[in-house]
């Protein structure tokens, strides 16, 4: 089911349970070869969410600020992005052009994100795509400038968000986890694959 909200494109229960194990196998080869670490934010506060990235740039933050870059923390090149999440990527927003970021963030039980704008890509006419697997998290969507009235939606495992047009400077963030809520991931917890044009 296609939800619009905020101009925020949600469409409920994209990927079927097969779709999203073979995402979550996808996944789980780029951990092996670049295992999930926890950035400090800009103010030297560890980021409850553990991130790893996918593509020719990750995301990574620590005392000088937030950023793309090009290595996984511990030296080598991200992998490559898993052709199975390009597939989706084409298959959702029917565009030729494709992500170079795709990262990927696990939320544990208690972590969370605070509102936030993607803004250190050089195009915005590119959309960001979002992909949730596993435990339930509650999504806040607000607007393009700090403040004013929010909505929030339940994402659940499968369900994928398509940020463009109006809601691609939009903030956004996640308020909550709900533990337990999904099978899919054996120790429980939300994986988060966001998809990103960042040239
Ligand atoms: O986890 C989510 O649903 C959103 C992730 C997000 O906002 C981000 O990675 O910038």
């Amino acid at each position: 089911m296609k939800l619009r909200v905020k101009g925020f494109d949600i469409h409920g229960g994209y990927l079927s349970a097969d779709a999203q194990r073979d995402v979550l196998e996808a996944v789980r080869g780029v951990v092996a070869q670049a295992p999930f670490f926890r950035p400090d934010t800009p103010y030297g506060k560890p980021m409850s969410v553990r991130m790893t990235a996918a593509g020719s740039y990750g995301w990574f933050s620590d005392k000088s600020g937030y950023r793309y870059v090009a290595a996984h923390p511990s030296g080598p090149p991200w992998p490559a992005i898993p052709p199975v999440v390009l597939d989706l990527w084409r298959d959702v927003t029917g565009l030729a052009r494709l992500p170079e970021c795709c990262l990927i963030n696990y939320y544990a039980a208690d972590a969370r994100m605070g509102l936030h704008q993607d803004r250190d890509e050089a195009d915005m006419q590119w959309p960001v795509v979002s992909v949730s697997l596993g435990d339930d998290g509650l999504f806040r969507m607000g607007n393009v400038t700090r403040g004013g009235k929010t909505e929030s939606v339940w994402l659940k495992s499968g369900d994928v968000v398509v940020m463009g047009g109006d809601a691609r400077l939009a903030y956004h963030g996640v308020d909550r986890i709900r533990a337990g809520s999904s099978r899919l991931l054996p120790k429980g917890g939300r994986l988060n694959l966001t998809l990103r044009v960042v040239e």
